[in-house]
């Protein structure tokens, strides 16, 4: 087992690393930028490595500073997290040559998920299920509109270089298909420096479902079933569930076997997860797989009763996994707390908290790194913290969730926590006949005094 684990990464997925790690008998070292000196995970480590100014850029995200912290605590193991550098396949190099352990799928393998498109190959030659479409880059315009009649309008066109909706386009017809081509490769090209682009039939109003696998060394992998994340805005994830209200028992274990395939097939090392699109027909479409712990691991945890963090270092280390999969016999949800304002078109919110009282209570679980004096710095993502109940059925967890949020104060900044108030009172979300699209209609109404 590692002796020291650096966490190369900051805020609550810092300290829930910290304190797995613990658990464990594993040192740990924290970085931080001077915008987190009195942060928790600085706290809580055993070292810490102030490694820069704020900019992620200068900190988080700058490889050489973060080697050389891994060089003078000794650490034998790095953490991405998520985020930051969890997905980035040079640093997964680096730490590889260097000869210290990135907790996570090898370089090879991240760069082949980062590449959409020989993602979806590889999926293809593992059987996976895939959305019908060009099969690798659109050469040119003409042969994109030849394809677009072939599959059927509308289509969609995604960045290969993509992920999280950057670079996609939903074209309707053939007269708007140059404009589209057009932008989508301008902003391809723009944010990845990549501009090749893919299409494929465009699935309306999908429900997002994602299974969370776990691959050892030695080509065994397991599904720890799915994750509803269909509750999003502009690609960002407000509210995650298990299992699934949409799901039938057939339909679990052919999702979960068709991720299982999809990591057999490419010998996968570590948690990942592979997200897929479920038409309203409930077929599934493999749409991208994720290559490290993600936010929503938490509400997997709840319910299975297992720390997947603790699972992913023992991977990593080497331990072999047994060969059950895992079905769950609770319900889950998780709300995302962010310092946003959504009576505001969700802008940040940061700023000092001068007031915090997290919920507490059975089956509530609070994951954050703030507390009452902390300042949000403007500099990163807005999750301050993730509000997780679990319960014996659907309707008890809704009911748990509006009590654990009425319990949940936070002054200073604005907050998250109303939206999800309301949420959790809206008859479609109770009902569970939800899609990603779910949240353009919804209306939050006026902010109450
Ligand atoms: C799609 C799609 C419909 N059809 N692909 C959004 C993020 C990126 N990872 C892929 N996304 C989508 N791909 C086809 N062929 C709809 C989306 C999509 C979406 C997917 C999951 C959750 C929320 C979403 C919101 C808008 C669009």
């Amino acid at each position: 087992m590692f002796k020291k684990i650096l966490i190369a990464n900051r805020g609550e997925i810092a300290l829930r690393v910290i304190r797995t790690c613990k658990e464990m008998g594993i040192k740990t070292v924290a970085i931080y930028s001077t915008a987190d000196a009195e942060s928790l995970h600085v706290r809580f480590a055993d070292e810490a490595v102030k490694i820069g100014p704020p900019a992620s850029a200068d900190s988080y995200l700058n490889i050489p500073k973060i080697m050389a912290a891994v060089e003078i605590t000794n650490a034998d193991a790095v953490h991405p997290g998520y985020g930051f550098l969890a997905e980035n396949a040079d640093f997964a190099e680096v730490c590889e040559e260097y000869g210290v352990k990135f907790i996570g799928p090898s370089a090879e393998m991240i760069r082949k998920m980062g590449d959409k498109i020989t993602a979806k190959d590889t999926m293809i030659k593992a059987n996976v299920p895939v959305i019908p479409g060009t099969d690798g880059l659109l050469k040119d315009l003409k042969s994109g509109i030849a394809t677009a009649n072939e599959v059927g309008y509308p289509v969609i066109l995604k960045a290969t270089a993509g992920g999280g909706g950057k670079g996609m386009r939903v074209v309707w017809n053939d007269e708007e298909f140059q404009d589209q081509w057009d932008s989508a490769k301008k902003e391809a090209k723009a944010s990845f420096t990549n501009d090749g682009i893919y299409l494929e039939k465009f699935i309306e109003e999908p429900r997002h479902i994602e299974i969370q696998i776990i691959g050892d060394q030695y080509g065994n992998v397991i599904h720890l079933s799915e994750r509803d994340c269909s509750i999003q805005r502009r690609h960002q994830k407000l509210v995650e569930e298990a299992p699934s209200p949409f799901l039938t028992k057939k339909l679990r274990k052919e999702m979960g076997e068709a991720a299982v395939n999809a990591g057999k097939s490419i010998n996968y090392e570590g948690v990942g997860t592979v997200e897929f699109l479920v038409d309203k027909y409930k077929k599934f479409y493999f749409m991208e797989m994720n290559t490290r712990i993600q936010v929503e691991h938490t509400v997997t945890e709840e319910v299975l009763d297992q720390d997947l963090i603790k699972e992913q270092i023992k991977v990593a280390a080497g331990d072999k996994l047994g060969s059950k999969d895992y079905y769950p016999t609770l319900y889950a949800m998780e709300c995302r707390i962010n310092a946003e304002d959504p009576y505001n078109d969700f802008r940040p919110s940061p700023g000092k908290i001068t007031s915090f009282h997290s919920p507490k209570g059975h089956g509530v679980r609070v994951d954050t790194h703030a507390y009452a004096g902390y300042t949000v710095p403007p500099y990163y993502d807005s999750m301050i913290a993730k509000l997780i109940c679990k319960a014996r059925s659907r309707e008890d967890c809704i009911l748990k969730m509006r009590r654990a949020l009425d319990e949940f104060i936070v002054e200073g900044i604005k907050t998250t926590i109303p939206f999800h108030q309301k949420l959790m009172l809206d008859e479609k979300f109770i009902s569970g006949k939800f899609n990603t699209s779910f949240l353009e209609s919804f209306d939050l109404g006026e902010a109450e005094k």
